[in-house]
């Protein structure tokens, strides 16, 4: 499927902080993708290359938690087909208002039965790396997603509330993971409306980069897999002071020594005004679809 917009789902998408659509992967995807998700947890990456965090491993890491690995599309073309997607670039373009969208990061998210909480936060309250400091993310089941799984939460108008500069608590398996968002809302004066994202295989949500959001734990009988794409404006710069904030420790080895500039080859440009999009993209992709 190729996603269009409608003015409708960009003014929802404006008003409440976040939009949900259906059937963004289709079954052979989401079917591949899980299989991929299994080799990349045991340490298989095809393209030779590490992904840039790789926070779980099979065999080394605590079963209870959350499952996570970081930019996997350097590691693995089949993940790249589906998060180096045009329409996804355009798509996050135009719900952001940006000129273009880069991938900032993608995320391989598994979270089989009884794998604890992530904790409530902002995307871009990690990101003071880079600016104009704004994320935008799209978020794939990869399983029929519900709550009692542990699927997705977000907070109704939350973009518009203060700011986090810099993160607070623990993202994964906090004590209480909605805890620093109920700070927030009280600080707002607000009562936080949960909305938990319960679509089937291949549904997706995009939320705003303001917008709070966490899971908790899956207490299902079934796994809770979802791909993320977070995507940053394609006219983003390096910040050189704030390398050390968020994840910059990561992500601030890709700055150019003598400039400010965001390297394509790093933060490959999806899509933008005019039809640009990063040279080499297209390869990535047909390695996976053969
Ligand atoms: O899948 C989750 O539980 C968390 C995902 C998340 O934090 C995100 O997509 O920004």
């Amino acid at each position: 499927m190729t996603l269009r917009l409608t003015n409708d789902q960009i003014d929802r998408f404006n008003t409440e902080g976040f939009l949900i659509v259906e059937g963004l992967v289709d079954q052979k995807t989401a079917v591949q993708l899980r299989e991929r998700f299994d080799r990349l947890f045991q340490g298989d990456f095809h393209t030779g290359i590490k992904p840039d965090e790789v926070n779980w491993q099979e065999a080394k890491s605590d079963p209870h938690l959350t499952r996570q690995i970081c930019n996997a599309w350097k590691a693995d073309p089949w993940v790249g087909a589906t998060v180096l997607r045009e329409d996804l670039g355009r798509a996050i373009a135009q719900l952001g208002s940006w000129p273009g969208t880069r991938i900032a990061q993608d995320n391989i998210i598994s979270k089989p039965p009884d794998a604890r909480a992530i904790g409530y936060h902002q995307d871009n309250a990690y990101l003071g790396w880079y600016t104009p400091r704004e994320m935008l993310t799209c978020w794939i089941a990869l399983d029929d997603v519900s709550k009692e799984s542990g699927t997705l939460e977000l907070i109704t108008g939350s973009h518009r509330w203060r700011r986090q500069h810099n993160p607070e608590g623990e993202f994964h398996d906090p004590p209480d993971y909605r805890q620093i968002m109920e700070q927030a809302a009280d600080a707002e004066k607000q009562d936080a409306k949960v909305t938990y994202v319960e679509v089937p295989s291949g549904g997706a949500s995009f939320h705003h980069g303001w917008t709070w959001h966490g899971s908790g734990m899956n207490e299902s009988t079934t796994e809770r897999r979802a791909l993320v794409l977070h995507g940053m404006p394609s006219n983003a710069q390096f910040v050189p002071n704030h390398l050390r904030s968020g994840t910059g420790p990561v992500y601030g080895r890709y700055k150019h020594l003598n400039d400010c500039e965001i390297d394509e080859n790093y933060f490959p440009i999806l899509w933008q005004q005019g039809g640009y999009r990063t040279p080499g993209l297209e390869a990535i992709m047909s390695a996976a679809t053969g």
